[in-house]
């Protein structure tokens, strides 16, 4: 379930610090409290954030790893047991043991778990990698749909789509199987994903989206706010985060987390590692976050350098032997002397809603215990995903009804945010439990996915 825990202390020190802004009558940011925790969980917890590292299961058995994992860290990402190999190794035979084990570990000692990842072009199993079109669709879809279910509540925060933009300087997508299947894919996995767990928050994650004049930064940007203007459900984003030599950590970095937080998402840095450990790199890294509200936590990529993907370029903060590095000590004292923001125009501390649909409805609206059905559709050959809007009259509704008339030869394979009565034909769908009470005037979003071709749909709405 979402965790509420870092934005109450997050509250809590803004109201502090709001209070001396007042006082001054100026500063925009201003010095929280200095805080005295004396590991990175317990120091970001009283920042209202958490700090996380990637856990690789078969080391849960090296106690000398579980000794650092248990004291320092508040959050957990599994480095590879939840990708789509691991997962559903054969079609639709699902296989959850590994990722089980580390979500155990974590939940058993107060730790919150980070899913990574629901669909990705890489680390595929051989049958998805062969597949193509319609029918890869809809097995990326059933693959997020069964995952994000079996984790259902014990998972806050998935990266629901990773590394779906190309590098280099055209700032559009990266070609892939999935990217194939049609330019909607990451938004189906988005509603898709809403629909198995609605309580988990959706993030997208990707690497070298870090500089903010980078293209493709800024092509990731785009799609957030084209997501956002849309209502498709997308609650954070994540930046991987791995700094090196050939991707370095810059100086707008802030910017690109502050903009990013501005279009009304949360942002976690996910996979921090930097080549060499720099101390001060490190510590610009943790101020950059904490100097962002709507920044709610980070983790990095391994505990000890030897458990990590890049050993030798000893990124990390725990050298082989589990010792602490100077960055450590370097990122513990920026997490406890943090500044924390007020209340810049750009980054609301009050969390807007994570979705609302801002489009204005394009019918006009009902009477009173009304309402109408708008909808948009993205069809490829073979197939299309419709996006369904259901809006409220001039009286809020309890519950409601679309009837919708498919052409002959559409027939619906999937759906999300709403119960569906006949898959071709005459059609007809209801909200589900979160969704049915619309205020007066609001608006609510269901979709679904069908092969064949759309033609032009008229759905037609009733209060229930
Ligand atoms: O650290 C992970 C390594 O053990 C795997 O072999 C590799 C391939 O799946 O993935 C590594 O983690 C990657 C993460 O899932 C996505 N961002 C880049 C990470 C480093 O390659």
């Amino acid at each position: 379930m979402r965790s509420t825990r870092w934005k109450a202390a997050s509250r809590a020190a803004i109201a502090l610090a709001g209070a001396g802004a007042l006082a001054a009558g100026m500063a925009l940011f201003v010095t929280a409290p200095a805080s005295a925790g004396t590991t990175l969980g317990a120091s970001a917890a009283e920042k209202g954030r958490y700090f996380g590292t990637a856990v690789a299961g078969f080391k849960l058995s090296d106690s000398a790893y579980t000794t650092i994992l248990n004291r320092e860290f508040n959050s957990v990402t599994a480095e590879n047991e939840m990708k789509m190999n691991a997962t559903e190794p054969q079609q639709n035979q699902f296989s959850y043991g590994a990722a089980d084990q580390i979500v155990n570990h974590a939940r058993s000692r107060g730790m919150s778990v980070r899913g990574h990842t629901l669909a990705w072009h890489s680390q595929q199993p051989g049958w998805m990698e062969s597949m193509s079109g319609s029918a890869l669709r809809q097995a990326m879809l059933n693959h997020v749909t069964q995952v994000a279910t079996h984790f259902r509540g014990r998972v806050v925060a998935w990266d629901v789509v990773n590394e779906a933009f190309a590098d280099g300087s055209s700032g559009g997508r990266r070609d892939s199987n999935l990217q194939r299947t049609g330019n909607d894919w990451i938004e189906a996995a988005f509603r898709a994903a809403r629909a198995a767990d609605p309580g988990a928050k959706l993030c997208y994650n990707d690497y070298n989206t870090d500089n903010w004049t980078h293209a493709k930064t800024q092509g990731v940007y785009n799609m957030v706010r084209d997501f956002k203007a849309r209502g498709v459900p997308i609650d954070c984003v994540g930046f991987q985060s791995h700094f090196n030599n050939d991707s370095p950590y810059v100086s707008n970095y802030r910017t690109t987390l502050s903009s990013f937080a501005a279009l009304g998402v949360d942002v976690q840095i996910t996979e921090l590692d930097i080549q060499g450990a720099s101390a001060n790199t490190y510590r610009s890294v943790v101020e950059d976050c904490l100097a962002v509200a709507r920044c709610n936590g980070i983790t990095v990529w391994g505990i000890r350098d030897s458990d990590s993907w890049r050993a030798s370029q000893t990124p990390l903060l725990f050298n082989n032997n589990g010792s602490k590095k100077p960055a450590y000590d370097a990122v513990l004292a920026a997490l406890n002397n943090g500044t924390t923001p007020t209340d810049p125009p750009t980054d609301p501390p009050t969390d807007p809603p994570t979705d609302p649909p801002t489009d204005p409805p394009t019918t006009p609206p009902p009477g009173p215990g009304g309402c109408t059905a708008t909808v948009s559709v993205n069809q490829w050959t073979g197939g299309f995903v419709a996006n369904v809007r259901v809006t409220a009259g001039s009286s809020a509704l309890s519950g409601w009804t679309v009837t919708i008339a498919l052409p002959s030869g559409a027939t619906v394979t999937n759906a999300w945010s709403a119960n569906r009565s006949g898959n071709t034909g005459t059609t007809n769908w209801t909200n589900v439990a979160y969704n049915g009470q619309v205020g007066a005037g609001q608006s609510t979003e269901y979709g679904f996915q069908a092969n064949g071709t759309a033609g032009s749909l008229s759905p037609t709405c009733s209060a229930r």
